[in-house]
């Protein structure tokens, strides 16, 4: 049995989907109800995992340790497949997740005015040219990793929720949009949003 700290639509959101995916049992704990979050991740984000008292950081580092834990159709077995499928990981958790993460610190940091609209702008302009790298990538394949999803199309489609918060643009082509909607129609990912909303009930 697994324990996920999480915060609600965070990047954690991609572990516990994964985690249905691979149909694991998981404790949900929300990062906010821990009295002293420092204790367990002093740098303070999530996700972090629990596997019988093992404390896993990182998600792409956590992402990889689910894949490789069990059989799933979420990581390929060939070499040069699976190659491509840690490549399109760190691309999601080491590119992508910053891209966003400059729109959270702009939002959080800066006063309102001209200046903070144009480091939002650019900061969303950065996100486009990420995207459309997806976009050329999905002209020969349905998903990042060929013709069934993989675990960096679910860590992307979690990462496209986020531009609601903001008000700038986020561009996205049409295979990317078909992509990211079939991602965000599976049951496990409608289930993890589900748990997370009932454990914080
Ligand atoms: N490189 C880290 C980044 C994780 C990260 O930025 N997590 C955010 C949520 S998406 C977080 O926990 N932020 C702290 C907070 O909002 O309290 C990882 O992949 O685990």
């Amino acid at each position: 049995m697994y324990t996920l700290y999480y915060l609600p639509n965070a990047c954690s959101l991609a572990t516990l989907t994964v985690l249905l995916e691979l149909d694991e049992p998981v404790t949900l704990i929300n990062k906010i109800k821990v009295d002293d979050f420092s204790t367990i991740n002093p740098v303070g984000n999530v996700p972090v995992l629990i596997d019988e008292g093992k404390t896993l950081k990182e998600g792409a580092a956590i992402m990889l340790y689910l894949l490789r834990s069990k059989a799933n159709q979420l990581f390929p077995q060939d070499e040069n497949d699976q190659q491509k499928a840690i490549q399109d990981i760190m691309f999601a958790n080491a590119t992508m997740h910053p891209a966003y993460s400059r729109l959270f610190f702009i939002s959080q940091n800066m006063s309102e005015g001209p200046e903070k609209d144009k480091a939002l702008n650019a900061a969303a302009n950065a996100i486009n040219t990420l995207w459309e790298s997806i976009e050329a990538q999905l002209e020969s394949r349905e998903y990042l990793g060929g013709e069934s999803v993989s675990a960096a199309d679910i860590m992307l489609a979690v990462y496209s929720r986020w531009d609601e918060y903001f008000p700038v643009e986020i561009k996205l082509g049409s295979r990317t949009t078909a992509m990211l909607n079939s991602v965000i129609e599976r049951p496990t990912f409608k289930q993890a949003l589900l748990m997370e909303t009932e454990n914080d009930n």
